[in-house]
């Protein structure tokens, strides 16, 4: 048997009841077969054993007091996946849903990720089962202060660096970074996308969206294509969703769609972006409220966004949001491209769909890296006592997500599989960590 398929036979044994860490390492592992076996090098190394086991994973205790006066307790994780390229770096994800297998999966794609930004940063995720939706201000800083009392001893800022991601924005950073320096006697920059007046980067809030708008645009135009005219369906309506909506319709596109969980809107006419923003960045309400904003606009309650007829769709909510049936709805309405701003939106079943109907289709670990990178450039801006301005931060954004699709779409032709970006990105990704790993010894 290859190298390659034994050691993902071996690993998905190993963590049975995770499944979504077991999605994402079969797609990695199955399109880095043929260039892995092809280099003995890699085995002799042991390279996938150590990639596939994180250096270190923490799980912890977060007890709190809630309004009433009543102790909580939620279950905190901090997977500290890899550290050959960079401290680790990745976000911080609050909601119910949050386990190991799911911080496992993200810590695991997020190093693939920082390796494509071409900067030095390793790979880490973390989060908690905690649900911020309906709880109070005094709430969230409660149980952030909480959760920073433990993390803080096993973070800094050249050993693994925090940010955001679903259920954690600037708020939730403040608190987190506030209670981080309390206990540390030290401002340092140990969290990004921090607030602009205490070491944020500007465009760090706009970054991840801009990002993947950017990158497809770029593969779009190598196809003769682009973002002019077209109509678009973005998923989501949070920090991604919103800033790749922005984006999108600053190049001419007509975004027609957004959802959260419970539903999705469709404005023919064009999303009203600054009603949206007023509901979620301000009210924190739900995406039907956009009905009272825009009375000609249709809502409809549960799944199904993907019904929506698109020229160009933009997952940007949650893991596994869009299955096999929905990609050949796409397929089906004329959809020609897939641009994810989530990590890991599509199954394996629906990538499968879009490679196969020659869809132009950009992974996660892709096409959401701009949100990382600006997290870079933070660090970056944080070291030197320093900060750019906004154009200069979105200036080296677009030149990084252009740098990442010139590389993935290298890789993939270098493998003789032009255009299929999914392999490209995952032999981009892997080559960098697995040379570094080599460089350091058993490590
Ligand atoms: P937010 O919390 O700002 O928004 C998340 C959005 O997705 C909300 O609209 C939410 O709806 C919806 N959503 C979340 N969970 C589910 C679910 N289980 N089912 C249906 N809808 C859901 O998060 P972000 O915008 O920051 O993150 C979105 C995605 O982008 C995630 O996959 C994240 O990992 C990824 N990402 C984020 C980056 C960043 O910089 N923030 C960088 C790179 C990737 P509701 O409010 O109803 O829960
Ligand atoms: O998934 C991701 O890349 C993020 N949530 C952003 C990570 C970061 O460190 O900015």
């Amino acid at each position: 048997m290859s190298y390659t398929k034994k050691i993902l036979e071996q690993t998905i044994n190993k963590n049975q009841n995770e499944p979504e860490f077991q999605q994402a390492l079969t797609e990695i592992l199955a399109t880095l077969q043929p260039f892995v076996d092809a280099r003995p090098e890699y085995e002799k190394a042991s390279i996938l054993e150590r990639l596939v086991e994180p250096e270190r994973v923490l799980i912890f205790r977060v007890p709190w007091v809630d309004d009433s006066g009543k102790i909580q307790v939620n279950r905190a994780y901090r997977v500290q996946y890899n550290s050959a390229i960079g401290p680790y770096k990745g976000g911080m994800r609050f909601h119910p849903s949050v386990n190991l297998s799911i911080i496992k999966f993200l810590g695991f794609e997020q190093t693939f990720k920082n390796s494509l930004t071409g900067q030095p940063i390793g790979g880490g995720k973390g989060g908690a089962d905690f649900d911020p939706k309906g709880k109070s201000d005094s709430e969230i800083m409660a149980f952030c202060q909480s959760l920073m009392t433990e993390l803080t001893r096993h973070i800094g800022r050249l050993t693994d660096v925090p940010a955001g991601d679903i259920g954690v924005g600037a708020r939730e950073i403040g608190y987190m970074f506030g209670q981080y320096k309390r206990l540390t006697n030290c401002f340092e920059g140990v969290f990004t996308g921090k607030g602009i007046i205490y070491g944020g980067s500007l465009a760090r809030k706009e970054a991840t969206g801009y990002g993947l708008v950017y990158l497809m645009d770029e593969m779009l135009r190598q196809h003769d294509k682009s973002f002019n005219d077209k109509t678009v369906v973005v998923s989501g309506s949070g920090n991604v969703a919103i800033y790749a909506t922005q984006k999108a319709q600053q190049l001419g596109a007509r975004v027609v769609a957004l959802s959260d969980s419970n539903g999705y809107i469709v404005d023919a006419d064009g999303i009203d972006l600054a009603a949206v923003k007023e509901i979620k960045e301000v009210k924190r309400g739900r995406i039907s409220d956009y009905k009272t904003y825009r009375p000609k606009s249709e809502y409809v309650e549960g799944k199904g966004i993907w019904s929506v007829k698109c020229d160009v769709a933009l997952p940007c909510a949650t893991q596994n949001e869009l299955d096999e049936n929905d990609a050949k709805q796409l397929v089906q309405n004329g959809c020609f491209a897939v641009g994810e701003g989530a990590n890991m939106p599509s199954t394996l079943q629906a990538v499968d769909v879009f490679l196969h109907h020659g869809v132009l289709f950009a992974p996660g670990k892709a096409a959401n890296a701009g949100g990382v990178a600006t997290s870079a450039l933070e660090m970056s801006q944080n070291a030197m006592l320093l900060s750019w301005t906004f154009d200069e931060v979105d200036k080296q954004l677009k030149g990084i997500m252009t740098n990442i699709y010139n590389g993935i779409a290298a890789a993939a032709k270098e493998a003789g599989a032009e255009d299929n970006f999914v392999v490209g990105a995952n032999i981009a990704g892997f080559k960098k960590v697995a040379d570094a790993m080599m460089q350091q010894g058993a490590v």
